[in-house]
């Protein structure tokens, strides 16, 4: 709450003591009605006192309006269009951008992340092509990805934070974080930025750095076809450390999505992978 705010409820409660003890809202009807009918000897509002109530009515109305923020940090989980226990769908208004739907994490690491991608029960394909992934896809409540197209507009002004949050198939949360993150142009290829890891997942996404998006129809990477060959699009390299749009397979018949162990020589092999049931990854606006 600003210092505005309080300004205009110190006002609002010096007002209700002059008159009489009425309730916001429809402040200047309830003091009129309640004044008039049941205080016959309390003071009569003047004009400037009627003026100077619908003007404080009208700051508070604005005031507490449910007003699109221009990104999750700025999120008031009271104006969420709907929401579960981490947060809820929001529509941004960001600058210079079109308004869109995203869903906030509001509770983990402090709050005030734009998802851009979950999976968690395998009922969204995420083998889709170029343009499905440059658009964005699924649904925002369960799985989804927000696309390439805006994760890059809502990453280029500023600087932000991106955070990977995973449940392996026995429960074991893992967390990845890097201090530094975004996502170039579509005439880049949507080329990963990304830098200052901490955490206790490893390490396993700088190896993608600077690597532009592979789609199994549009193959940037620097093997033969890692999202065709691999089920999955992602900034393959040759092919990849981390693989979380990677399809769900498994004996089991249950999914799994790849995110592995990095030794201190940096070696790495899907036998050493992080088979995960849950991923989301997310970012958030430092400055
Ligand atoms: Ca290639």
């Amino acid at each position: 709450m600003d210092s505005k705010m309080i300004l205009l409820i110190i006002l609002v409660v010096g007002v209700r003591m002059a008159y009489c003890e009425v309730a916001y809202p429809s402040l200047l009807e309830i003091v009129d009605r309640h004044c008039r009918a049941e205080h016959h000897h309390a003071p009569r509002l003047n004009v400037t006192d009627s003026a100077l109530i619908t003007l404080i009515d009208a700051r508070i109305q604005l005031a507490l309006a449910p007003q699109n923020p221009s990104n999750c940090r700025d999120a008031n989980q009271l104006y969420a269009r709907s929401h579960n226990r981490t947060g809820g769908i929001f529509i941004i208004t960001p600058p210079g951008i079109e308004a869109l739907e995203v869903y906030c994490d509001m509770t983990t690491d402090g709050g005030g992340w734009t998802v851009f991608q979950r999976r968690t029960d395998g009922s969204v394909d995420f083998e889709r092509n170029w343009y499905e992934y440059a658009n964005g896809f699924g649904n925002r409540q369960r799985e989804f990805w927000l696309g390439l197209e805006n994760i890059h507009s809502l990453t280029a002004d500023g600087v932000h934070e991106l955070r990977v949050d995973m449940i392996d198939r026995n429960g074991q949360h893992y967390y990845a974080k890097y201090s530094s993150f975004r996502i170039e142009s579509a005439l880049d290829n949507y080329r990963l930025r990304v830098s200052g890891y901490t955490g206790n997942a490893t390490d396993s996404l700088s190896y993608h750095n600077n690597q532009p998006f592979s789609t199994y129809d549009n193959d940037h990477d620097s093997s033969g076809n890692c999202a065709e060959y691999w089920k999955g699009a992602w900034w393959h390299k040759a092919c990849y450390y981390s693989h979380l749009n990677g399809k769900f397979t498994g004996s089991d018949g249950k999914a799994f999505q790849w995110w592995h162990k990095i030794n201190p020589t940096g070696w790495s092999h899907p036998s050493r992978a992080i088979l995960l049931r849950f991923s989301e990854m997310k970012f958030r606006k430092v400055q």
